[in-house]
């Protein structure tokens, strides 16, 4: 049987962290993310594909190949959350779960913050949880395809 691939993308920025703000965004740095969600991911027996990218366009890209090639969606857009129509349409048109994940509890943050074009199309949402909270949308996305057997 083929392995379920999952999409990890992450939007603008992102590359930033663990080297500065770690009172907002954390310590961990996303090559930390990466390894973590990559032992869970081989526990789940599905297999990762991870992305970060500054551009908007990128991240439209990867959500449409994600609709034929991807069982699921993991995704912090970073700042896009906040301004992007294109993801949020991108999203729109796909039929498979979406995650959408951030650091920081944006809801505790400034007004800009508060309203994300992203969660209106996304399945769930973690927010605050820090890094940790990739490894939840793992866990809700194995839950979700019904491939929870990790131990
Ligand atoms: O909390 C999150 O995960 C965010 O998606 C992070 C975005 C922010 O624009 C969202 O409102 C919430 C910012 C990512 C930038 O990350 C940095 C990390 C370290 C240093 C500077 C920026």
């Amino acid at each position: 049987m083929t392995q379920q691939r999952i999409f990890v993308l992450n939007g603008p920025n992102l590359n930033l962290l663990g080297q500065r703000k770690p009172e907002v965004y954390g310590t961990s740095t996303l090559k930390d993310v990466e390894l973590s969600l990559r032992q869970r991911a081989q526990e789940y027996g599905f297999a990762l594909e991870f992305l970060q990218t500054n551009h908007e366009g990128v991240l439209v890209d990867q959500v449409q190949r994600a609709r034929a090639e991807a069982a699921g969606i993991i995704i912090n857009p970073a700042a896009y959350t906040h301004t992007s129509v294109a993801l949020h349409d991108a999203l729109e048109a796909v039929d498979i779960p979406v995650v959408e994940v951030h650091l920081s509890n944006i809801h505790r943050r400034e007004q800009f913050r508060h309203h994300s074009f992203v969660s209106l199309q996304a399945t769930a949402v973690f927010a605050g949880a820090g890094a940790y909270g990739y490894l939840l949308a793992l866990d809700f996305l194995a839950h979700h395809l019904g491939e929870d057997t990790a131990s």
